[in-house]
Parts: structure tokens; C-alpha cells; sequence
């Protein structure tokens, strides 16, 4: 007997919709998801033999440390303490401890601290992700240190997985890690978000292990980036290193696809909104003695004004670029002198590569000239702080300044921007934001500038300092309703969510190349099996495509085969075609 069936997408779409909805409870209650990034979101450290942990800073910790903390995630990641400086009593220790956080850790030799992190990864990959290609170094010792580490990070998942995990892994110092994990379980749900940007092909073709790196981060089901123009980037030379074929958002591998997406990453909107409320109720005797020093300046002359500049101590940061066009507004406008002052928090960050240490020098001998050539008995212009800080101090200095002035060279996202806004709590308040941050694709409504170019920075400082207060509301209301929306949690979902839909996609759409082994397997099982229910596809399959659907017609020796295997007793032959019956009765009148 053969059997008809009419393709019913639409009705299908139901399905998935339910099948989306059991795999979520799935994940809830049996799977884990598990994190890995190069550094759990801890900083331990030890004196005399004690331990402390803290959250550390950063933009990926900070993120997706509210996904972790919402259970039934496992993060495996980096301590931060090399192998060197453990012994079996304090690993113990370290250990136990992070049992309580839900991590688990990956263990470094100094060495491969050396070559893999500070590196391949911050002295090859970095720069030239974010185009400083005059950075970068490639050394071949750094990429067999950095295969090798990634290789330890799959043994660490794969020793921690079990039947049902989705891994989700994140970053620049590990893409290698989807393909040694698919290598070892051919069967799991790997997702990979990039955080900084991927660069065009020009630039990425520089890098001499090109071909390994693609393919490593082609072993996940869905590649996530910040932007749409990274995506592009990425596709860009897949399509031209690797020749694949790409079919929209999908690659097309020969057993399975790989979706590749943009998920804006958000901040977690409320939390930072709260901070900023509840920092407003705090009594005289309450708030901290940055704060007090920050009153002193606010409360010296209601106009004056404090600029808010943020960041990792990063060449990506354009920190330089920023105090030299703070040093042009106050020349070009003089009668800002003594009214306006730049805060700056440089967080210390690798500072044992080459260049971090000369940015440093750099920082410290520009806001010393700086200071020295305009400061006054009762003013100095910058007022910078090159540490690490509470999170209650950044909401001092959230809270406290009139502008952010936020302005990398080049930067994944930046969540600096985001966060600044979420605390205007009375809507007051002007974002400057550069054009080449990812953020600046959704926030539009900041003053946005090219931080390359110092008087068009300057200029864009007094158009901050001078915006009307209605003019700051109406910009503020709009931002904030997107990044309330769009926040931390939406962005972590939407790429669950996406990783999900992949594993649907790809048990109906998984092929396998029929060998002669594969042949035996299927002739035997034919033969065993007490009913048979054979399926065929009808055009581009029993038939060629044709330009004219209606002479699409199977050719006699398909239909003899069909008919043959129609008449074998217990079988039955299924056709499967969107096209109309009665097409079908005239071609198939006779079987
Ligand atoms: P980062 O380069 O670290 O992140 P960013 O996105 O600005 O940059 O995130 C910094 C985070 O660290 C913010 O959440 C901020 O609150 C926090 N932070 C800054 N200073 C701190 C301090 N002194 N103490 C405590 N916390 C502090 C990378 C990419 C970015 C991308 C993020 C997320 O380079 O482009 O936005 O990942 O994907």
C-alpha cells in the first residue's frame, strides 16, 4: 500500500511549541545547564592559610552571575590560583568552597597561565578581535599551550556532564572547547556567545591558526554575538576560510547545522534601578566616605558638574583619547574651569602584559599633566582611582555624576553605558557614548561620538554639560524602557531559549553518511523487522527538480521499484510531498 501525506508545517508549529515547553520543564528539573568561562566569578584569595572569596568584576561575570544564582546551573572556570601555589590542604579548601557556589574548577600551571591566558588569548586573540592589530603576537608555543588548556576545560565538562546537560560556553579563550566537547559526546547541546567582537575577515585572516579556531567554535549547535555586524563577520569568513555552505542563519555541516544569532546582552535592570533608590534613602551618617567626598564637590555649587568615566584599564577603553579631549573642552571652554571635574575609575586588569603596563604609565603621566596645568587651590579636574570597588561605591558614583562619559575605541558591548542609565532614578542625566561600542546599536538616544575624534569629543562634552533637564528625560524615558525590557534575564532566555529550538532542529534534520557498515545495519533491520514503513520525499528525491512542477514526473524504473517494494508483505510505502492529491492519483493511478 502506498501512503500519501501532506506536508503540515503550520500545524507542526504547535508541536514544537509543546515540545519547546517539556524540554524547559526538563531543564528545571532534571538537566543542568553548565557555565563555562576561563574565570569562575570569584576572586579567592589567601592569607595565612585563610580563605576569602569575592564576586569579581568584569562584564561576563557580572552578566551571567544572575543567571547562576538562579540555580541549577554548574559554572567550571579558572580559580585564579595557580597549581603552584595549591597544596592538597588549601585545594581541598578551594574546593569545598566552591562546591557551595556551584562551581567548579579547572586547575593551571603557571605556565600555561603564561602562554594560553596572558598569551594567546590577551596578547594575540584580544587585540586582534578589537583591530589593534599592531598588538598582536603569534607564537606558536602560546597556540599548543591554548589547545591544551581548552582540552583540559573538556575534560573538566565531560568528567561533570551527565545525560541531558546543555553547556554553555563563553568566550575568546575558549573557542576551541565546543569541538573537543562534541568530539568526546557527539550527542550534547553545546551553545558559544562571543563577548567582544568578532572582526571582519581582513582582520581575522591574519590570524595563522585561522581554520582550527572556526572549526573549534563550529562544534556548538548555536553561535551567539553581541551585534549583528559580528555575526556578519563570523559568517563572512566562515563562508570564505572553510567554504561552507551557509543557508541564512545556518551553517550547514555535513551531519548537522549550526544557527548562528544576536543576543544584545542587557544588565539586570532592577537590580542596579534598587541600588540607585534605595543609595537616594540613605541618611547623612549612612553613606560611605567616597560618597561624603563627592557631596563636597556637588554641594559646593548646584552647577557644577561631575563626568563619570568607567572601565577595565584597557587599551580598548580609549581612556587616554578621553582625558585628552577633557584637557580640550577646558581650554576651549575656559568658563567651565573649576565647574566641571572627570571621575575616573581605571579597574586594574592583566597587568602583566607589556601593553597594559605602559597604558598604565601612560594614564598616570597624562592625568598628572593634566592636574598640574589647570588645578586651582579649591579644584582639580580629574579625580582618578585606579582600584577595584564595592559595588555600593559604584553606585556612589552612578548615582553622584551629571554625565557618563563612556567612549572605548572599540568594545563587544559595554555594559558600563547600560548600567548608568539604569540608575537615573529622577531621569537627570546624559550619556556620551562612543559609535564603536555595541551598545551604541541600542542606544541611540546618547550623545553618540567617533573617539578618535578629540574635538568632536570635546564638543560633545558641553553639549552634555549644557543639554536642557527635558531634553535629558525624554532621552532617558526611552532608554530606559528598552533596557528595563531587554535585560539580563530576556538576553540569558532568548539564548536558552534558542539553543532549545536547535535541538529540535536538529533531531528532525540529523544525517548520517551511509557507509557499507551503516548499508548492513539497514538491510538487516529491514529484513528482521515484522512491519516496515518505508518514507520518500517526492521532488529533488524520487523525481529531479524541474522548472515545470508538473512534468516532475518519476521515471518508470522508480515506479517498478516502488511497486516492488509496495508488494513486499507487512510493508507499507509513505510518500511525503506538499503537493495536491490529485497530482499524485494521475502519476500513481496504476500502484
Ligand atoms: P568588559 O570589558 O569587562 O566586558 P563591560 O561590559 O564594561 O566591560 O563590563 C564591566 C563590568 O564590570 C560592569 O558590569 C561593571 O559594573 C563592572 N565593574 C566595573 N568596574 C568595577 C569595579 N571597580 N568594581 C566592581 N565592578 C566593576 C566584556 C566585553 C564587553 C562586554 C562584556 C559583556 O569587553 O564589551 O560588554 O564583556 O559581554
Amino acid at each position: 500500500m502506498i501512503i500519501l501525506i501532506n506536508f503540515f508545517l503550520k500545524k507542526n508549529r504547535y508541536l514544537i511549541e509543546i515540545l519547546i515547553l517539556l524540554i524547559l520543564v526538563d531543564i528545571f528539573k532534571m538537566s543542568k545547564l553548565i557555565i563555562v568561562s576561563n574565570r569562575l566569578p570569584l576572586n579567592i584569595t589567601i592569607e595565612n592559610d585563610l580563605l576569602s572569596v569575592s564576586s569579581s568584576s568584569g562584564g561576563l561575570a557580572t552578566g551571567m552571575r544572575s543567571v547562576h544564582d538562579k540555580g541549577g546551573s554548574l559554572w567550571i572556570g579558572w580559580s585564579g590560583i595557580e597549581e603552584e601555589n595549591l597544596d592538597l590542604n588549601l585545594n581541598k579548601k578551594i574546593n569545598n568552597q566552591l562546591v557551595n557556589e556551584n562551581c567548579a574548577s579547572v586547575s593551571l600551571t603557571k605556565t600555561e597561565v603564561n602562554d594560553f591566558y596572558y598569551g594567546l588569548s590577551n596578547k594575540t586573540l584580544w587585540p586582534l578581535f578589537h583591530y589593534f592589530t599592531e598588538f598582536s603576537t603569534f607564537d606558536n608555543n602560546q597556540w599548543e599551550s591554548y589547545k591544551k588548556v581548552n582540552q583540559k576545560f573538556a575534560d573538566i565538562v565531560i568528567s561533570n556532564l551527565t545525560d541531558g546537560d546543555r553547556v554553555w560556553v563563553h568566550d575568546y579563550q575558549l573557542m576551541l572547547l565546543p569541538s573537543m566537547i562534541r568530539k568526546m559526546n557527539p550527542n550534547v547541546t553545546i551553545g558559544f556567545f562571543l563577548h567582544i567582537p568578532f572582526p571582519s575577515y581582513e582582520i581575522f585572516r591574519i590570524f595563522p591558526w585561522r581554520e582550527e579556531l572556526l572549526n573549534g567554535v563550529l562544534g556548538s549547535d548555536l553561535i551567539g554575538f553581541h551585534t549583528y555586524d559580528y555575526e556578519r563577520h563570523f559568517m563572512s569568513s566562515v563562508k570564505r576560510l572553510l567554504r561552507l555552505n551557509i543557508n541564512f542563519n545556518q551553517i550547514v555541516l555535513n551531519d548537522r547545522n549550526v544557527t548562528v544569532d544576536t543576543f544584545p546582552m542587557g544588565i539586570d535592570y532592577d537590580k542596579f534601578w534598587n541600588a540607585a533608590q534605595n543609595h537616594h534613602k540613605l541618611k547623612n551618617n549612612q553613606v560611605s566616605d567616597l560618597q561624603k567626598q563627592l557631596n563636597l564637590h556637588i554641594d559646593s555649587l548646584p552647577s557644577n558638574k561631575l563626568i563619570l568615566s568607567i572601565d577595565r584599564l584597557d587599551y580598548t577603553k580609549g581612556i587616554v583619547n578621553r582625558i585628552l579631549a577633557f584637557e580640550i573642552f577646558l581650554e576651549t571652554y575656559p568658563q567651565y574651569k573649576e565647574k566641571v571635574r572627570l571621575v575616573m575609575l581605571a579597574v586594574p586588569s592583566r597587568s602583566d602584559v607589556p601593553q597594559y603596563k605602559k597604558l598604565k604609565r601612560q594614564t598616570d603621566e597624562i592625568v598628572g599633566r593634566v592636574n598640574g596645568k589647570f588645578s586651582t587651590v579649591n579644584w582639580t579636574p580629574i579625580w582618578y582611582f585606579y582600584r577595584s570597588m564595592s559595588f555600593d561605591n559604584l553606585i556612589d558614583l552612578y548615582t553622584s555624576s551629571d554625565i557618563a562619559m563612556i567612549t572605548p575605541v572599540r568594545d563587544g558591548m559595554n555594559l558600563v553605558a547600560k548600567e548608568y542609565v539604569s540608575t537615573r532614578i529622577f531621569k537627570k542625566g546624559v550619556l556620551i557614548l562612543s559609535e564603536m561600542a555595541g551598545a551604541s546599536q541600542e542606544m541611540n538616544e546618547a550623545i553618540l561620538v567617533n573617539p578618535n575624534d578629540l574635538n568632536s569629543l570635546a564638543n560633545s562634552i558641553k553639549k552634555a554639560v549644557e543639554m536642557p533637564i527635558n531634553d535629558q528625560i525624554t532621552r532617558n524615558n526611552i532608554l530606559q524602557k528598552r533596557l528595563k525590557r531587554y535585560n539580563i534575564h530576556k538576553w540569558a532566555n532568548d539564548f536558552m531559549s534558542s539553543l532549545l529550538k536547535t535541538e529540535i532542529q536538529s533531531d528532525s534534520i540529523k544525517s548520517i553518511v551511509i557507509g557499507i557498515k551503516e548499508n548492513k545495519k539497514i538491510i538487516s533491520s529491514f529484513k528482521n523487522a515484522k512491519n516496515r514503513v518505508l518514507f520518500f520525499d517526492y521532488d529533488g528525491t524520487l523525481v529531479d527538480f524541474n522548472i515545470n512542477p508538473a512534468l516532475a514526473k518519476p521515471s518508470n524504473k522508480i515506479l517498478k521499484y516502488l511497486e516492488k517494494l509496495s508488494m513486499i508483505p507487512n510493508t507499507h510505502v509513505v510518500i511525503n510531498s506538499g503537493r495536491d492529491e490529485a497530482f499524485f492519483r494521475k502519476i500513481f493511478w496504476k500502484l
